[in-house]
């Protein structure tokens, strides 16, 4: 019954961007969505670096969010991510790699800063289990801390111009890699919140193909929630709207597994309350969960809720699963009764002949769940 729900249930996301609560990239993705009127997340579950960026290339209009398992691409490299981050600022979404970091804080840092993946250079979003207890989220906050500000202290070139319709892929050079960075401990100084925005002002980020230091400038609160309300009929919306919110900040946040969508998993009430109590105490770093329904219930909560276990369902088929536990629910189900914001969605358009047109159909049937939401 919408009337007992949380009042992020139908609040409108541009809404929930304005919110002081609101950490930059949650904001950012937030206006994000509401620009281009998706809270579809890819998940790339492919096995080949040329998979994963034709996909991105060719569905990268449909959503916000596009989840990798980068481990399964079987040639990854530094340069995979380089050419998937051009693809993500050209069509606007966001990186997510799906890293479920479990082990003790020491272990996590080196995991997401160093190593052949050297995830935090190249996606905004991990996911993280809670099993080794809160201080997980500690590291792994202090990790991101140092990973942007060693980002912030470099020179950077960003690819500009991007690929014109039809044309071949060809890709930079491989770029000289760049020092690990060193872990430090999270200071109140470094954090991935800065000033300006715990004033209450949201970010402009002035885009210019060679940035140096800080590239986030305090300024008007032009870009305010307001700004980004939908108008997609009116002529030259689209593009007008991404210049005006501009290219995708340099932060790095985490959502918290709090359910699982497998059958017989072992995730109990209990566990999901203690990630919620333990996210409270990272909100500028925790995004929000993966997780089955919207956990927010204090009234200062605004964590996203990414659902996965996501199919388009007819009402008779039998295609509620798959052989390994797997299980599957409707976009309208998971967005319209239990709150979720953004689906997690794989094989339902992966195994599709027309991916593109199953990405659409997703996109549509997810956004016309939350329009219908907020209207309640
Ligand atoms: O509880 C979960 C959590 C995750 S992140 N259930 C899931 O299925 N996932 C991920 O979502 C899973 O790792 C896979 O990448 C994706 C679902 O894929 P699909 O093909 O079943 O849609």
């Amino acid at each position: 019954m919408a009337e007992n729900k949380h009042p992020s249930f139908r609040l409108s996301f541009s809404a929930r961007a304005s919110s002081p609560s609101c950490s930059t990239l949650a904001s950012y993705l937030l206006n994000l969505m509401t620009i281009k009127q998706t809270n579809l997340c890819l998940s790339a579950d492919v096995n080949s670096t040329s998979e994963l960026l034709k996909i991105a290339e060719e569905l990268g209009d449909t959503i916000c969010v596009l989840k990798t398992h980068a481990d399964i691409i079987s040639d990854f490299t530094e340069r995979s991510a380089t050419q998937l981050r051009e693809i993500a600022s050209r069509k606007h979404f966001l990186i997510f790699e799906d890293r479920k970091f479990a082990d003790i804080g020491s272990t996590v840092q080196k995991q997401y800063i160093s190593g052949p993946l050297s995830i935090a250079k190249w996606a905004e979003i991990v996911t993280v289990h809670l099993f080794s207890g809160p201080g997980i989220l500690t590291a792994l906050e202090g990790a991101a801390s140092s990973a942007i500000s060693q980002y912030n202290m470099t020179v950077h070139t960003e690819i500009s111009g991007g690929f014109t319709e039809g044309q071949q892929m060809e890709f930079e050079p491989e770029p000289e890699p760049e020092p690990e960075p060193e872990i430090e401990p999270l200071h109140d100084e470094i954090r991935t919140k800065p000033d300006w925005l715990r004033q209450g002002r949201k970010p402009s980020i002035v885009s210019i193909s060679t940035t140096i230091s800080t590239r986030s400038e305090p300024m008007s609160p032009q870009t305010s929630g307001q700004m980004f309300q939908s108008n997609r009929n009116q002529k030259g919306y689209l593009k007008e709207a991404l210049d005006r919110l501009g290219p995708i900040p340099y932060f790095r946040s985490a959502l918290v597994l709090a359910q699982m969508s497998s059958k017989g998993n072992f995730f109990t009430k209990e566990y999901t309350e203690n990630c919620v109590k333990s996210a409270r105490n990272h909100q500028d770093f925790v995004l929000g969960f993966i997780s089955q329904r919207s956990l927010n219930s204090e009234p200062d909560d605004n964590f996203l809720t990414f659902t996965p276990g996501v199919k388009l369902i007819e009402p008779d088929s039998n295609e509620r699963g798959d052989s390994l536990d797997q299980q599957y629910r409707n976009p309208a189900q998971v967005i319209g009764n239990d709150g979720a914001d953004v689906i997690i969605v794989g094989r339902g358009i992966l195994q599709a002949s027309d991916q593109l047109e199953a990405a659409e159909r997703y996109r549509k049937a997810a956004w016309d769940a939350y329009e219908v939401r907020i209207m309640k």
